[in-house]
């Protein structure tokens, strides 16, 4: 149908917006119910070009298009209602924008006349996500006046400007005055469209804007001689770290991997010192001598890592990066480049030289040593020896979404290498607990892959009702459940020791055993009781061709004592 037959202003406004969209090869809506957003989701349920995903709650929707963009590095649409509908997608918003996650947000709204005068659902959606999107567009009711070339030149730069680096959520926010609904009767706006004829027959975006070009140029001078480290941090795509581990062989780095690198459950090259973390408690690692730092990628998990940067000496920490800002807690950073990483590291190979290899050597022979270690230690059931199992029985080229915090701080201090190509992925923007669920199935559509999700009991109550999310999926996700009763990561904490508010107000436990919430959704459940059965259960579980719970019932986590045996083990190893 040409664009200028539509049934009413309102329906010419949608089917041209989406159709944009579309020419920037944005296809995939996440879409909740609502009357207010009539004319936009009708517009996108008969276009067959797009493919829908319909979720009742915004802010499992939300989340379910931040994991779709994790996995394919492109924008899902959000399309919801007016009032409270879209302030539920402040959270994934805010994770979108810490990460650096691609989003476009769609919202319904009431047309100005009805806004302050206590009209029903009315809220002022007017920049309503404030810093945490990179820019707002608001479209007035569409009518006679229509001005489509101007309204086109906004939304196809806000779509750009989505994409372009850093990456992070957009807003618009559509006007709608009644009737909403789209008839069979189609009218004839070419006069409206007159404006946009060129556009309506190029097929193309709008604008293009091109990426600009930085210069490369760096003021850090290298000792090819003092200790240089690789560390790591959150990669987006398999070609990040493909070009990382090419750039560390050919400089000869020993690298840190963090968990969200793709490269911390490789064993693909000798280069990566998977167990840095591990090594950091022994005194392998002097903090008196200096060190370099190249820091390729996003944060790190490891707060060891990041303690042994703050007590140590220094000479660069040199960061390249394609976020927001680059990782300086520390306050270490010496120099920043942002842009894509690929070309970040082909530039800085083209700055230095080759590193000795004595440090790198050093280096091996560490991670060689404490490896043997965890592999020898005699691991009771707990937290640790289910994710290193997990870690070892992952199917090959799956993925494993990880929940905060517990779960990926031991997958990123236990989990074994292999060279299965696994990915973990992790919401660390802001590190919540919230929208894992519906994170793990957006992603799992995205790559057209079935996984895993590792998840605590509180944050599983957390996105309960994103199990619709799961139950719905054409990806089984196998949810593997550490019910610890509570927030076991707060143990680990001084407040631990607190003991009369400790329980109640940071342990938080919720007795409960989730068999019934599988019933509730129809999926197989598992109640594990030992390590081997895990390892039995999950293998099988991944075979099935519908989602699964495994749930482990560890009332009396032993998590802490089992992690200071193993560190008391490595200290006195080494
Ligand atoms: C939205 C949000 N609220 C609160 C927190 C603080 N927090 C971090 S971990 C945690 C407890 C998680 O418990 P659980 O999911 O059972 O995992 P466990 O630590 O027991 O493995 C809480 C409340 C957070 N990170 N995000
Ligand atoms: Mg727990």
């Amino acid at each position: 149908m040409s664009l200028s037959q539509a049934s009413s202003f309102n329906e010419l406004l949608t089917n041209i917006l989406i159709e944009e969209l579309h020419r920037n090869k944005i296809d995939n809506y996440f879409i909740s119910p609502g009357s207010r957003s009539t004319p936009l989701t009708s517009s996108v349920a008969c276009n067959k070009k797009l493919t829908k995903h319909i979720h009742f709650d915004e802010r499992g929707a939300a989340f379910a298009a931040l994991g779709y963009a994790r996995a394919t590095g492109k924008a899902g649409v959000l399309i919801c209602t007016s009032g409270s509908a879209g302030a539920n997608y402040y959270p994934a918003v805010c994770e979108a924008t810490a990460d650096s996650v691609p989003m476009i947000i769609i919202t319904a709204d009431r047309p100005p006349e009805l806004h302050n005068v206590l009209a029903n659902q009315t809220l002022n959606q007017q920049n309503m996500f404030g810093e945490q999107v990179k820019t707002f567009y608001n479209i007035e009711p569409p009518d006679k006046n229509i001005l489509l070339k101007e309204i086109l030149l906004n939304v196809s730069s806000l779509i750009q400007k989505s994409l372009a680096n850093p990456v992070g959520p957009v807003h618009i926010n559509c006007m709608f005055r009644e009737p909403l609904v789209h008839t069979k009767r189609k009218k004839d706006f070419s006069k409206n469209t007159i404006t946009v004829q060129d556009w309506i027959i190029s097929e193309k975006p709008f604008v293009k804007i091109k990426q600009t070009k930085t210069n490369f140029s760096i003021d850090s001078k290298f000792n090819n001689k003092i200790p240089t480290i690789l560390i790591v941090g959150a990669l987006k795509t398999k070609k990040e770290s493909k070009a990382v581990m090419r750039f560390a062989e050919k400089f000869n780095l020993p690298v840190f991997p963090d968990i969200r690198s793709s490269l911390r459950l490789s064993n693909e090259s000798r280069n990566l010192i998977s167990f840095y973390d591990q090594i950091l408690l022994t005194k392998m690692l002097k903090t008196d001598s200096a060190y370099q730092v190249i820091h390729v990628g996003g944060n790190i998990v490891s707060k060891r890592l990041l303690q042994f940067i703050e007590k140590s000496k220094i000479a660069n920490y040199f960061v390249l990066h394609n976020s927001l800002h680059g990782y300086n807690p520390h306050h270490k950073m010496t120099e920043n480049k942002t842009g894509s990483i690929v070309k970040l590291l082909q530039e800085l190979s083209k700055n230095i030289q080759p590193f000795e290899t004595k440090f790198l050597n050093f280096m091996k022979s560490c991670n060689e040593k404490v490896n043997r270690l965890i592999l020898q230690h005699d691991y009771t059931f707990t937290e640790i020896a289910i994710t290193r199992q997990l870690s070892q029985s992952a199917v090959k080229n799956s993925f494993i979404y990880t929940a905060n915090s517990l779960s990926v701080r031991l997958l990123d201090m236990f989990a074994d290498v292999s060279d299965k190509n696994n990915r973990v992925i992790a919401n660390r923007g802001l590190s919540g607990i919230d929208g894992t669920i519906a994170s793990s199935v957006g992603f799992a559509i995205g790559s057209k892959k079935r996984g895993t999700l590792l998840i605590g009991d509180l944050a599983f109550l957390h996105d309960i009702n994103s199990m619709s999310l799961v139950k719905k999926s054409d990806y089984p996700l196998v949810i593997v459940l550490l019910n610890n009763n509570g927030g076991k990561i707060f143990s680990y904490l001084p407040i631990a020791k607190e003991k009369e508010i400790f329980t109640d107000y940071f342990d938080t436990p919720q007795d409960m055993i989730f068999e019934s919430t599988a019933k509730q959704y129809d999926l197989p459940y598992y109640f594990i009781s030992s390590t081997r059965q895990f390892k039995e259960i999950y293998q099988k579980a991944q075979k099935l061709n519908q989602s699964s719970i495994i749930e482990i019932a560890l009332q009396d986590s032993e998590v802490l004592k089992e992690q200071k045996k193993i560190e008391n083990e490595l200290k006195k190893f080494i």
